[in-house]
């Protein structure tokens, strides 16, 4: 069943005894833009410091794209593969959260680390599904955890695609991905499913709060 975004955010506002919190929506120019990392630059110099810069990366198929467009419009969009990235304004309980989502074909992955440059979260997403590739998604992970522009960025791990039969849990991914081991950077892992949304408020809270103790 269908649980649209903004009402798990309202739950979950509640829940924490908070004034609220809404999903805003980007002023121009930033709306669906598929900047190169350069103008992303740009932009982020004209833009307040308060803002936190996440980015959304993962393989291919993982979700990631789906995710970003549910935390903005509350909906399922229709996707194609992600040519370069999207950049999108998220706003929550005042927070503003520029969120960088970045194709995760092969061939695109060597030049995720042009959008490294103050990097505050990363959100890896992986397909639950997509056992064989795992191992992959952990290469990745850890690549990007010894970069020295992400030395000081949290990480929250979403486990997508939970709706699907015989799909990885969370456990089951944290172990994979010796996730214990990981000492130096602040994570969190989180169950989701994109169609849904379910589980996508709670990974923006934990970030939410991470975001305050910066
Ligand atoms: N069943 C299911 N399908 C999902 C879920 N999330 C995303 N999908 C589907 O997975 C496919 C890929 O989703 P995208 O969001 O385009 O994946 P992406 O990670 O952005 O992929 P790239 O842009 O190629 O890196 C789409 O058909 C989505 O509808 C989910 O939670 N459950
Ligand atoms: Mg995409």
């Amino acid at each position: 069943m269908k649980k649209p975004i903004v009402s798990l955010l309202a739950r979950c506002a509640r829940g924490v005894g908070d004034s609220g919190c809404s999903v805003g929506l980007p002023s121009s120019p930033l709306a669906s833009a598929a900047l190169q990392p350069n103008s992303g630059l740009n932009l982020w110099r004209r833009r307040s410091c308060s803002e936190h810069k996440v980015i959304i990366v993962g393989l291919d198929n993982a979700g990631k794209t789906t995710i970003l467009y549910q935390f903005l419009m509350n909906e399922v969009v229709h996707t194609s593969p992600t040519i370069g990235s999207n950049v999108e304004e998220i706003v929550v309980k005042n927070t503003h959260f520029l969120m960088w989502d970045i194709g995760g074909q092969e061939s695109l992955r060597s030049s995720w680390n042009t959008y490294y440059s103050n990097t505050e979260f990363i959100i890896l997403v992986v397909d639950s599904t997509d056992r064989e590739r795992l191992v992959i998604s952990k290469e990745e992970l850890y690549k990007m955890l010894a970069h020295e522009d992400l030395r000081k960025a949290a990480l929250l791990i979403f486990a997508n695609k939970q709706d699907m039969k015989d799909c990885m849990s969370a456990a089951e991914i944290s172990k994979y991905l010796t996730l214990s081991s990981i000492k130096d950077h602040p994570w969190h892992i989180q169950s989701c499913c994109a169609l849904t949304g379910e589980g996508l408020c709670q990974g923006l809270e934990w970030m939410t709060s991470r975001a305050g103790l910066r």
